[in-house]
């Protein structure tokens, strides 16, 4: 009988103290329990019903690289091209002091704050305005980073791509910025979609962003609607979200509630003051963990009964 099912849990089904990486002392969990039963979701439902949803900067770059230099963020590698006015620079640092303390602000109300962002975006596009520019320039810059993505990157999208799972990238950042950089890494597969902020030209000349505007706090599925990337995913109910910053665990808000879903969260600022945060507001917390190895080792255990499956059903057939 199927409640019998949900009681007794089958014999074959992983227990989580039987993952290796999951047992690693950097990688805490509130309810251990939950993130096994998901697993085992995840693992019966199959590639199929698989998508990953994940945050590009600091999640997909490094949080901290091995010989202490910096990582730009995606607006920091178009800040960074010298064909910007003089003016752009300064007025885009004023913003920045402004409306950045606003963003991480603790006390400020969600609702309060969304007007600031749309602000910020706002005006960072108008800065944006009326000169020429060429997407060379950010490739320039980009392809001095595309070695600063996490260990084992190349292999995860790999992974993800012979699975065959929609992988979505999600950035308030600069889309020109995160593309380029994953073009260079050679992991822009065709499962791989970036939805960002993109600029647009007009004349020749640079004209802001294009439309939607995504910022911080409307950064989720519900931003997709009706679109075809909504389209190809709405079925898939099995989800792996990645983010450093708390607000990346509502990537996948949009989506149906019978959903299940995995949220990984890297966390390397501050680590006491945020962990409680982090830790009930992600399913498995990586405390300064500059890998891809957890969600890879979550796509093996996936892809190995995958290929039991279709093991036996080809012996079945014979
Ligand atoms: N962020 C948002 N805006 C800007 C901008 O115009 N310039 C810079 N340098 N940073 C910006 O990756 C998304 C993050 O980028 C920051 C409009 C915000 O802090 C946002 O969370
Ligand atoms: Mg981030």
């Amino acid at each position: 009988m199927g409640c019998e099912d949900q009681q007794n849990t089958p014999k074959s089904s992983l227990r989580i103290q039987d993952i290796a990486v999951l047992m690693q002392d950097h990688c805490r969990m509130l309810d251990p329990a939950k993130v096994e039963r998901i697993i085992n979701e995840f693992v019966q439902g199959g590639p199929e019903r698989m998508q990953l949803v994940s945050d590009f900067d600091y999640t997909i770059t490094k949080q901290r690289t091995e010989d202490g230099s910096v990582v730009p963020s995606s607006f920091g590698i178009f800040n960074a091209c010298q064909s910007l006015p003089e003016s752009f620079k300064t007025e885009s640092d004023k913003l920045y002091h402004k409306y950045r303390p606003i963003e991480i602000d603790p006390h400020m109300p969600i609702p309060e704050k969304v007007q600031y962002m749309v602000e910020w975006w706002t005006k960072s596009g108008a800065l944006a305005t009326g000169f020429p520019f060429d997407q060379s320039e950010i490739d320039q810059i980009a392809s001095k980073y595309k070695n600063a993505l996490r260990e084992r990157t190349h292999e995860f999208f790999a992974d993800l791509q012979r699975l065959a799972i929609p992988t979505l990238v999600f950035s308030a950042g600069l889309g020109n910025s995160v593309v380029s950089v994953l073009r260079q890494a050679n992991v822009m597969h065709p499962n791989v979609k970036v939805v960002s902020n993109f600029l647009q030209f007009r004349n020749g000349l640079l004209d802001g962003f294009q439309q939607p505007m995504i910022h911080t706090f409307n950064k989720n599925e519900t931003v997709l609607d009706g679109s075809e990337y909504y389209n190809l995913v709405h079925t898939r109910d099995h989800i792996i979200v990645m983010g450093d910053s708390l607000g990346d665990a509502d990537m996948a808000s949009g989506v149906p509630a019978s959903s299940h879903i995995i949220k990984i969260g890297f966390l390397f600022d501050h680590v006491e003051a945020n962990m409680d945060k982090y830790m009930k507001t992600f399913d498995i917390v990586l405390v300064d963990d500059q890998t891809m190895d957890v969600p890879r080792a979550l796509l093996a255990l996936i892809e190995k009964q995958h290929q039991l499956k279709q093991q036996s059903t080809a012996e079945s057939s014979l």
